[in-house]
Order: structure tokens, then sequence, then C-alpha cells
């Protein structure tokens, strides 16, 4: 029994702090949206799972106020950025890309496709959202953001 106890004390000193992860479907059910939309209570050392279930997306860190194309702004204290690159599920696999999170602020995230034609369209994940940056009023900032040529 003491053996067992301090076994169990052992590992459990060696074991790293894991972080939560957070599962997100990009494309589900065909769709041009993350499922969920929307995460809250992620903090430094969590990760974000990005599931590619159909066509061709990307999942990329952009800005609040020009949503599309993403600009690789990061969050406004935070100078990390992601992109997961464009991912095709055409082919029948399903391709994962993992992005860190490395703060507790509100981050932004948008597909790139198509020039940001579907970030336009409401493609998007908020990280953290706020009452002010909420996920309706970066969707609105989406929809009139000019496309990329
Ligand atoms: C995320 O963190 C892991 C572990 O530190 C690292 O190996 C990986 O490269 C990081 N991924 C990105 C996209 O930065
Ligand atoms: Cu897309």
């Amino acid at each position: 029994m003491r053996f067992a106890t301090l076994a169990t004390a052992v590992t459990l000193a060696i074991l790293p702090v894991l972080g939560v992860n957070f599962d997100v479907s990009v494309g589900a059910n065909n769709g041009l949206i993350f499922a969920p939309n929307t995460i809250s209570g992620a903090v430094a050392g969590d990760t974000i799972t990005f599931t590619f279930v159909s066509r061709i997306h990307s999942a990329t860190t952009t800005t609040f106020v020009n949503p599309c194309p993403p600009p690789l702004g990061g969050s406004s204290s935070s100078p990390d950025v992601f992109d997961s690159g464009f991912q095709d599920a055409t082919t029948g696999s399903q391709p994962v890309s993992v992005m860190n999170i490395t703060t507790s602020d509100t981050q932004f995230i948008s597909c790139r496709q198509a020039a940001g034609a579907h970030c336009q369209a409401g493609m998007l994940l908020v990280v953290n959202p706020t009452a002010e940056l909420s996920f309706s009023a970066f969707a609105q900032n989406a929809a009139t953001d000019p496309l990329q040529n």
C-alpha cells in the first residue's frame, strides 16, 4: 500500500500540466461554418483541434474589425498567429490542424478560402467572446469586409 501511494505521488509529480482541448468541426454538414462557432473559457496551454470535414477551408487568426481576408492579426495583446493553411477534405481524408492557445484574450478566426468569401458568408469562430466582441458583431464586420483580390 505504501509503495502504491508513493508510486502514485511520483507519477502525478512528473505529469505535465495538461490544457483543455476544444474540438471544432470545419465545414460541418458541407456548410461554410465552424461548429461550434464560439469557444469560451480557453486559457494559455489549451488547444483547439480543427477537423476539416468538407470542401477546402482554412482556420486563420484574424481581427475583429477586418475579418476578411484574414490579416493573421492574432489578438491585440498576443503576437501569436495561427494559420492551418488550406486543408482539403474532398479526397476522402479529414485533415486535422491543432492551434495552441497562448492567451485568455478574445481571439478571432475565419476561413480565408475564395478570397475571403467564406468569411463574408459567416465562416467564423470567436474564442472567448465578450458582450462587445460577440460572434454576431464579428459576423456583421465580416459581411461588409471587402474581398481580397
Ligand atoms: C503547439 O505546441 C506544441 C507543443 O509545444 C508544439 O509542438 C507545436 O509545434 C505547436 N503548434 C503550433 C501550430 O505552434
Ligand atoms: Cu472555408
